[in-house]
């Protein structure tokens, strides 16, 4: 048994051991759909890899560890993780929702789970009377999203958790912006973590992949049982290359977050720049939240230009050469993306825009390139 280890060394450590045939450091990609048995029932823990395979065990073990919990499920991508965390609920059930969150978010709850008589609330998380308006007896998830995509808010998670137990209301957080590495809302309380693991945890652009982390037993099983059941699960390939991202997660973490900053300092003084949505900056909103909440700032952030409207956001992404225009985040690579029309389009205008995601805004995955040529970059862009 190892001994408990800080966050940096459960990265690498946390839940791994060498692989039992050979002692492959890394485990191997099992790239098996079954096991033989010897006799009916007679295997070594694994029958059939939509239930267990043992790649993808080695990173759910990962997974529970960097986010200090006790149980790690893999799916086959964020929202397919989201999916089976609203199959724990029934038809009449509310969940309340943040009202800024990932339009694919957004579409899960409103375009699927709708129909199968789930109730949705979507509401500004800043503070708990507004939360509270909406709870009654069949509020049976907070469904928590910080720092916001794409808004950049902060929700005090503690706040929340503390607001639903009195209430016995379960808290899922999306902890997919931030990573353990800045946050790990099961130590503040929330019952499910869940990640889309493409982002920052799988780190390279390179894989669709999600997660959830519980703590408690019974809901694991609970879990495990939809995963098993409903079968949304990652394959071999895609748990190796998570796994092996994690693994660097907090190294590249802190560059992200140091370049964001550098970022958002220039991009503040920026003349040609109205506002930058980065809660590192002290009149953001949130900031004292986030300064206590989270370990840094994350490597994500928003701007409007002044005056600036949908060709004026178009044209800036257009010229950016070394920051690529594509949906997603949290790869080394840096990207930058047109929220109301990629991300969130499927959140309707009027919606998106109350919470700021107006044409102009331009959302950017700052990366982990030497920051000074992402500042050329932006720099020639803006003009
Ligand atoms: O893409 P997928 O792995 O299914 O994860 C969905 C998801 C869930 N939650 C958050 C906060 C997300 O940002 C995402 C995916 N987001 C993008 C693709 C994006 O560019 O914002």
């Amino acid at each position: 048994m190892k001994k408990k280890l800080h966050f940096n060394s459960n990265t690498i450590h946390g839940g791994q051991e060498p692989d039992k045939a050979y002692g492959a450091v890394m485990p191997p990609i099992y790239q098996t759909s079954t096991y033989a048995q010897t006799t009916p029932g007679g295997h070594q823990g694994f029958e059939y890899s939509r239930t267990h395979n043992p790649t993808r065990q080695a990173l759910e073990k990962s997974l529970a560890s960097i986010e200090a919990g006790k149980f790690g499920f893999a799916f086959g991508s964020g929202l397919a993780a989201m999916d089976a965390v609203l199959k724990l609920l029934k038809p009449g059930d509310e969940i309340i929702s943040t009202d800024d969150l990932y339009g694919g978010s957004y579409r899960l709850f409103t375009k699927i789970f709708e129909d199968f008589g789930l109730k949705f609330h979507f509401v500004g998380m800043d503070n708990s009377q507004k939360i509270e308006k909406f709870i009654n007896s069949k509020t049976k998830l907070l469904w928590v999203e910080t720092p916001t995509n794409p808004m950049m808010n902060i929700i005090d998670i503690k706040s929340i958790t503390t607001l639903a137990k009195t209430h016995g209301i379960m808290v899922a957080v999306d902890n997919t912006f931030a990573s353990p590495y800045l946050q790990q809302p099961l130590t503040l309380g929330a019952d499910i973590v869940m990640h889309s693991a493409t982002k920052y945890l799988a780190g390279h652009s390179d894989v669709v992949l999600g997660s959830l982390v519980v703590k408690d037993e019974e809901l694991a099983e609970r879990i495990g049982f939809i995963q098993n059941a409903s079968g949304a699960i990652c394959g071999p390939m895609d748990s190796f290359l998570t796994l092996r991202g994690i693994k660097t997660l907090h190294v590249r973490m802190q560059r992200h977050c140091e370049n964001a900053a550098a970022i958002a300092h220039f991009l503040k003084k920026h003349s040609k720049i109205e506002k930058v949505y980065w809660p590192g900056f002290e009149e953001h909103p949130n900031h004292g939240v986030a300064k206590a909440q989270m370990n840094d700032y994350g490597g994500m952030l928003s701007f409007v230009t002044r005056g600036g409207d949908y060709n004026a956001a178009v044209k800036i992404i257009e010229s950016l050469k070394l920051f690529t225009l594509a949906e997603s985040l949290g790869g080394v690579e840096s990207l930058a993306g047109h929220p109301a029309s990629m991300t969130h389009a499927s959140i309707p205008k009027e919606l998106r825009e109350k919470s700021g995601v107006v044409d102009s805004l331009i959302r950017l995955s700052v990366g982990i390139e030497d920051v000074r040529d992402l500042i050329e970059d932006l720099k020639q862009a803006i003009g």
